[in-house]
């Protein structure tokens, strides 16, 4: 899709009752109810949230919608519309893990047997967390749940697929139990879920802004005590657009890079005497980095201090109404994030000198790295011209086609039934 014919997802709203008729098919009765729950884009802070510090995230109309109903018998049930896995594999190909497939593709296992690690389970390791998670925080699911996902979300692309179908069913759960855990448990919850059943270290960003982000706004969140701000953010209103440009290099947080660049920066912080990076203030970097002796360690030290330096600068800026100002902030966080926290890739940096190199205000990766997307700021009237051009440098350089479309800060989880 070019930038000008915007490729818009159909919106949650107008899934509800596909996939509710889905669920009656699959299941023999209608669902209890049916939520959604997006995927995000982050605008600035990136591998900031694991040391508990800020970042802008924004939630995307790209969402999962889950049709749910509770069981009494401890069956747990999970059917993904989706034929394509979370990390890129067929669901139907996948026999690892204890939950047996049926015809339908639907999962069977039980509450009671819900056990980590559940990675072999591929996408339904998600929801089947999830479900862990509530088990062992001590929450009446053990009666079971028959569940039908379907998303937009696109996986593997940086986007928080993941995230968002733990957040939905999270959300569903709580709902359909009376549980009232509220956004931020949830969210909470959803991490252990990836942390501790699917066996991601991630942090808690991409839940907390599926959980939270409301229509319109930039999420501030500070990941020290989960407390946000919801920042207006309106590029349209500025004659600008904010672009994601996936660059379809499929990336996995599990394979062992992400899990590196954490233990660099938890040494660092070891290092300084601190509990976590937070405490390191900005303008204490340099002399914090003479205390480093590894260059490793330094840089990624260097990377997460400035990073909360610019999620502080962009949200004063987004909050002053100066959004153009933001590029430059954006372009200069890419730069940390490839040369200092080498998380980046050839294509992600082609996309960020592609788009910037035909008149971007400013790009960077965005997400956990290594593969997935870039976010672009473009002014409205200049945004094919950059979208042309990102799409020619990859053609240029042998790549797959990009995915370009624009990111339009959309709400958070919700119930549509
Ligand atoms: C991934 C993780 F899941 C997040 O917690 C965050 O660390 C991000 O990478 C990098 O900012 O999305």
């Amino acid at each position: 899709a070019s930038a000008a014919e915007p490729a818009e997802p159909p919106a949650a709203e107008e899934r509800a009752e596909a996939v509710a008729a889905r669920f009656r098919e699959l299941y023999g009765a209608a669902p209890e109810g049916v939520w959604a729950a997006p995927g995000r884009v982050n605008l600035i802070g990136e591998h900031t949230d694991y040391n508990e510090g800020f970042v802008l995230p924004l939630a995307l109309p790209h969402t999962v919608v889950a049709a749910v109903s509770r069981r009494t018998d401890g069956r747990l049930r999970l059917h993904s519309a989706d034929t394509a896995d979370t990390d890129g594999t067929d669901d139907t190909a996948d026999t690892a893990g204890t939950a047996g497939t049926d015809g339908d593709g639907v999962r069977e296992t039980t509450v009671a047997e819900l056990a980590p690690p559940g990675g072999g389970l591929g996408w339904a390791a998600y929801p089947a967390g999830v479900v862990w998670a509530l088990r062992e925080a001590g929450h009446p699911v053990a009666g079971g749940a028959d569940i039908h996902l379907a998303s937009t979300v696109p996986t593997g692309a940086g986007l928080s697929s993941s995230a968002a179908l733990e957040v939905v069913t999270a959300l569903a759960l709580d709902e359909l139990h009376g549980l009232d855990l509220g956004r931020k448990r949830l969210a909470l919850l959803a991490q252990r879920a990836e942390n501790d059943f699917v066996g991601v270290p991630c942090g808690v960003m991409d839940q907390m802004a599926s959980a939270r982000a409301t229509e319109g706004h930039a999420l501030h969140l500070d990941t020290r005590d989960l407390g946000v701000r919801q920042i207006p953010f309106d590029a349209a209103a500025h004659g600008l657009r904010l672009l994601i440009v996936d660059t379809r290099v499929r990336h996995a947080l599990g394979d062992g890079a992400y899990a590196d660049r954490r233990a660099a920066c938890e040494r660092g912080a070891r290092e300084l005497g601190v509990r976590t990076l937070r405490e390191v203030a900005y303008e204490g970097l340099a002399e914090a980095l003479d205390r480093l002796a590894d260059a490793t360690v330094r840089s990624c030290v260097r990377h997460v201090v400035s990073d909360n330096e610019r999620v502080r600068r962009v949200a004063a800026l987004l909050t002053a109404g100066d959004i153009r100002a933001v590029g430059p902030v954006l372009t200069e966080g890419h730069a940390s994030l490839r040369d200092d926290l080498r998380v980046s890739c050839p294509e992600l940096d082609l996309a960020v000198t592609a788009a910037t190199g035909a008149g971007a205000l400013g790009a960077r990766m965005t997400g956990g790295g290594f593969g997935g997307s870039a976010v672009v700021l473009v002014a409205e009237a200049d945004a094919d011209r950059v979208a042309a051009a990102v799409t020619e440098a990859f053609a240029s350089a042998g790549h797959t086609a990009p995915r370009i479309f624009p990111a339009v800060p959309s709400p958070g989880a919700r119930r549509l039934v």
